[in-house]
């Protein structure tokens, strides 16, 4: 039986529900994730297109966020045609003093795209903030790594077992990469972006605490979503979308027509990040 199988599981007699409680994705989250698709590939457009008459040497921020909306195009793509997504069998048991104990079984569906994406596209957006701030290799590279932590233990926490620590366990484990991201950010970051001048240090701290204050955002709905299933799938798509976009489109339109106008907040890296292969820009 699948109690037998699941060796986490206690091989007390247990009453099985003869159909589990189907978790899946209904209209409402399909048309989401297909307008999240177009959403997206407009601001990879639109973005391309902002770089147009800029010269090579400023158009770091450009690239690296075209590729953070087209990595979402191409995820919210897969998703919306039923690419990777998965069934994640949950097996919840219920003790009862009087008659056996039962096992609630719960069939969800799990959006494992969204992980591959965010592997991606949050380390380009903490790659555009430590640019912006001025911060060093050394510094960019330690946020990036705890960043991909947070990632990978956040999806193996949404395919652990109810009951185990698996489920909770990974979760705490990616909530303090996060907090090791911010403290990064917040503190290389800050003092980075004083060293660069009040105006860009004004402009670091609003869009870094816009920033801040979204992605805090995504483990409280993956608490009430793949943690509590408290909110189905469809409520979870539609929270992570409007989070998607503001943290990537209007993110990224933010820092690029700010770059447009505020000379501050030129990479300074050199080398053939900013102006290596082109320097008559
Ligand atoms: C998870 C669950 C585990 C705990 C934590 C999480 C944080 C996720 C974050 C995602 C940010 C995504 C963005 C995407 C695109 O723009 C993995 C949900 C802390 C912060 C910004």
């Amino acid at each position: 039986t699948a109690t037998a199988s699941a060796t986490h599981v206690a091989p007390i007699p247990t009453v099985m529900p003869d159909t589990p409680i189907e978790q899946f994705v209904g209209d409402a989250g399909s048309r989401t994730l297909w307008v999240v698709f177009v959403l997206m590939l407009l601001a990879s457009a639109g973005f391309t297109a902002l770089s147009w008459r800029i010269p090579v040497s400023k158009r770091l921020y450009h690239v690296i966020t075209t590729v953070i909306t087209l990595t979402a195009a191409l995820s919210y793509f897969a998703m919306a045609t039923g690419h990777g997504v998965s069934v994640h069998k949950i097996y919840v048991r219920h003790q009862h003093d009087h008659v056996p104990d039962t096992t609630e079984v719960i069939h969800r569906q799990v959006f494992w795209a969204r992980y591959v994406d965010w592997s991606i596209t949050t380390p380009l957006l903490i790659l555009d903030l430590g640019l912006l701030a001025g911060m060093n290799g050394a510094h960019i590279t330690m946020a990036i790594i705890a960043d991909l932590i947070m990632v990978l233990t956040g999806l193996f926490a949404a395919y652990g077992s109810e009951g185990t620590p698996q489920k909770w366990g990974w979760y705490t484990i990616a909530c303090i990469a996060y907090i090791f991201v911010i403290w990064h950010l917040a503190l290389n970051g800050g003092s980075a972006a004083s060293a660069k001048g009040q105006k860009l240090r004004s402009f670091f701290v609003a869009i870094g605490g816009y920033t801040l204050l979204l992605w805090t955002a995504y483990p409280i709905v993956w608490g009430f979503a793949d943690g509590s299933r408290k909110v189905g799938v469809d409520g979870e798509i539609i929270a992570y979308a409007v989070l998607d976009v503001l943290a990537k489109g209007v993110f990224g339109a933010w820092l690029l027509f700010t770059h447009r106008s505020m000379a501050e907040t030129d990479v300074e890296v050199g080398g053939f990040w900013a102006n290596g292969l082109n320097r008559e820009g």
